[in-house]
């Protein structure tokens, strides 16, 4: 057993919420578990609002929250202008409240990230080499979401950096369908640009979008095209390793993980500890030539991805004996 102190803080069951922007997807599913898991590991109580990409729907589940004095807040996504308010509020009432993928930057809150900017760069710095900084690309994006806002500073960057590689074609949305819409987006630009060898590369910084381009590229039999994604999931190492799959490299970090790390730091804020201002996890890139014949998950692929797994950020001495003490 461990012996380190628990805080009182954190000894009885709390009420954590979870306010979420959107839950569709595998990211958003990983995520999920990843808070749960560490929630029930500490012997804690989440609730997950979700507000189906509606910011007003989220403000109100943050607002439901903090009337239902929950213990601490946990918010997924959106955007400051719309859940400034409500968090300063729950910061006021003596509420943590720690984000992720979100702007907001008020004094008290701890914002994490999986850091776009290196994400971003990871899939774009492969894609020019693979093109040899010459080459037509497609851009699937979508603006108004914190991350993908971020990937764009990056992506605006990269045109700058390889002026030989030109943008023919630019579209995307985020909604409840965001893969299949993504496919027939993609479908109509493969109509437009029906000659071999006229797309290079597309790049789609979200695994939703990936899975939809990289379904239209086989079902046109172009495999004169390559995709370079955001993200990973067991689905998307399945679409990754399939033969000939356009899907070529994808940036991520573990989103299970993402979820646990940012519950850890809301029970340090709980428990009365320093959190810093910002965290920001380390992406790995994995590439489909780093992986094996046989068929690899979230759950093994860090023997084949170098440094892949867990980050051991935000534990205290004292988080694994509350773990078990809750018996885990
Ligand atoms: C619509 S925003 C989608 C992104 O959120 C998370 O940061 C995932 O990485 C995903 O790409």
């Amino acid at each position: 057993p461990v012996n380190a102190e628990i805080p009182e803080a954190v000894q009885q069951p709390l009420k954590i919420a979870a306010i979420m922007e959107f839950s569709t997807g595998t990211f958003a599913s990983q995520y999920v578990s990843g808070v749960e898991s560490q929630v029930k590991k500490f012997g804690g109580e989440v609730q997950v609002y979700n507000a189906n990409n509606d910011l007003a729907q989220m403000a109100n589940h943050l607002q439901t929250a903090i009337n239902q004095g929950v213990d601490g807040i946990l918010i997924d996504h959106g955007r400051a202008e719309a859940l400034n308010q409500g968090v300063q509020e729950a910061l006021d009432k003596g509420i943590p409240v720690v984000t992720f993928d979100n702007d907001i930057t008020l004094e008290g809150v701890t914002a994490i990230s999986q850091d776009d900017y290196s994400l971003a760069w990871g899939t774009l710095k492969r894609l020019a080499q693979d093109i040899n900084g010459e080459g037509n690309i497609v851009y699937v994006w979508a603006g108004g979401f914190t991350p993908l806002e971020r990937r764009n500073v990056i992506y605006e960057a990269f045109l700058e950096h390889y002026p030989n590689v030109k943008e023919v074609a630019r579209f995307g949305s985020v909604s409840n369908n965001t893969a299949l819409d993504s496919q027939s987006q993609m479908e109509a630009v493969l109509k437009k640009y029906p000659e071999e060898g006229s797309i290079d590369a597309v790049f789609a910084p979200y695994d939703e979008f990936a899975k939809g381009v990289t379904r239209a590229i086989e079902q046109a039999g172009r495999d004169d095209i390559k995709v370079y994604g955001i993200d990973l999931s067991d689905e998307d190492l399945q679409i990754m390793q399939a033969e000939n799959s356009p899907w070529v490299a994808t940036a991520a970090t573990d989103p299970a993980e993402v979820g646990s790390v940012q519950v850890r730091f809301l029970y340090q804020k709980i428990a009365g500890e320093e959190t810093p201002a910002i965290y920001a996890l380390d992406p790995s890139v994995v590439t489909q030539d780093q992986l094996p014949e046989e068929a690899v998950t979230m759950a093994n692929i860090s023997e084949h991805i170098p440094n892949w797994g867990q980050s051991n950020v935000a534990y205290s001495d004292w988080m694994k004996a509350l773990e078990e003490q809750n018996g885990e």
